[in-house]
């Protein structure tokens, strides 16, 4: 008998190793060739009532696509951002066209670069919850992805 419970302790560590090291990582959604990875938002230190949402995207098909636009539960207005320097001022811009995900590359959304813009948010959700939208690609079409809000400060993830 404890031969037995010996060897079932044995064959349950390797998963619980497994899940103690997954959160926040293993957030991965695939929308048809495409994979977001660890979507996340924070409130914008730039605009009052609005936040930024991130991710990694990777193109794992044989064509370029093109993420073309994105909703969100919190608000209707939202837009595709990027920031650019104009003198000493990073300003942000809306990219109208679209953002290019390459066959085969990743494009990652971050602070201080490409973004998704949440604007005239109700309120802000709180720290650790999550809300979700859609993303609209050229070719992979749309799908869904959750979003962990972070602290306002939250950054530089890697
Ligand atoms: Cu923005």
């Amino acid at each position: 008998m404890s031969g037995m419970r010996t060897l079932l302790l044995a064959a349950t560590l390797p998963l619980a190793a497994f899940l103690a090291a997954a959160p926040g990582e293993a957030h991965e959604t695939k929308i048809g060739q495409i994979v977001i990875e660890h979507a996340w938002s924070k409130a914008s230190p730039m605009v009052a009532k609005a936040a930024a949402g991130y991710m990694k995207i990777t193109n794992t098909g044989t064509e370029d696509d093109r993420l073309l636009s994105a909703t969100a539960t919190i608000t209707g207005n939202v837009q595709l951002h990027d920031m650019k320097m104009e003198g000493e001022v990073m300003k942000m811009v809306e990219l109208t066209d679209g953002i290019v995900i390459p066959a085969g590359q990743t494009v990652e959304l971050k602070p201080k670069s490409l973004h998704v813009m949440f604007q005239d948010i109700e309120s802000i959700p709180v720290e650790g919850s999550y809300f979700n939208g859609t993303l609209v690609f050229e070719k992979a079409g749309s799908g869904q992805v959750e979003y962990e809000m972070m602290a306002p400060n939250a950054g530089m993830t890697p």
